[in-house]
């Protein structure tokens, strides 16, 4: 397990110099909030409740602050998603790839979210998660029913992860550094 923080926290030092700010976003019960509970290590870490949303701000150790929205994805509060996204540096959409009568359901949600303005660009990372259950998609699976193949405008990533034991997810931190670096640059940030 120390290893494994060790690599997600090197990982996470990748976007040194990069105050990302990322949007985390999924069906309920994608796994969201097993994968901030991952990544919260042992740095500060504020989290602002409210009945919809959660904001949670980690500070590294190398002063490089990483802020995860975490945004349920009740259609009912679908609305809301719209006022998360100014400055967003990067879209991390999570999927239970163990459950496909939800595919549908989670591809539609990640147009929705797509559609809008400040997202129009923004590098997407496509988390894979539950590969440790039995009869899980692979993540390439999971992508092409999300749709991510054909989409254009957007650097993206797909990785199959377990948020619960970890795998997958400093791999997926490292790639997700690297496309908001593209983008930032592509910015002229
Ligand atoms: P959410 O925040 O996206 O709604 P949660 O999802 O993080 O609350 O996770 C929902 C359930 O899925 C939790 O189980 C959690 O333990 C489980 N889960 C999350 N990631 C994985 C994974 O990679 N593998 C497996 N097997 N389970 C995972 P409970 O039982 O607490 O509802
Ligand atoms: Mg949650």
């Amino acid at each position: 397990m120390g290893l494994l923080l060790s690599r997600i926290q090197s990982a996470l030092q990748s976007f040194y110099g990069t105050e990302a700010r990322i949007l985390l976003l999924g069906l309920d019960a994608a796994g969201k909030t097993t994968l901030l509970y991952k990544l919260k290590l042992n740095d500060t870490v504020t989290t602002i409740p409210t009945i919809s949303f959660n904001v949670e701000k980690i500070q590294h150790i190398n002063n490089v602050s990483f802020i995860i929205w975490e945004v349920a994805g009740q259609g009912l509060i679908r609305g809301l998603w719209r006022h998360h996204h100014p400055n967003t540096d990067g879209l991390v959409f999570m999927v239970d790839s163990a459950d496909c009568t939800r595919f549908e359901e989670a591809k539609s949600e990640l147009e929705v979210v797509l559609e809008a303005k400040d997202l129009q660009d923004v590098p997407v990372l496509l988390l894979a998660n539950k590969q440790d259950l039995p009869g899980a998609w692979p993540p390439l699976e999971v992508a092409e029913k999300m749709g991510l193949r054909k989409l254009r405008g957007h650097q993206w990533h797909v990785q199959g992860c377990c948020a619960v034991n970890g795998d997958g997810i400093p791999e997926a931190m490292w790639k997700l550094s690297e496309m908001v670096k593209v983008h930032r640059k592509a910015q002229g940030k």
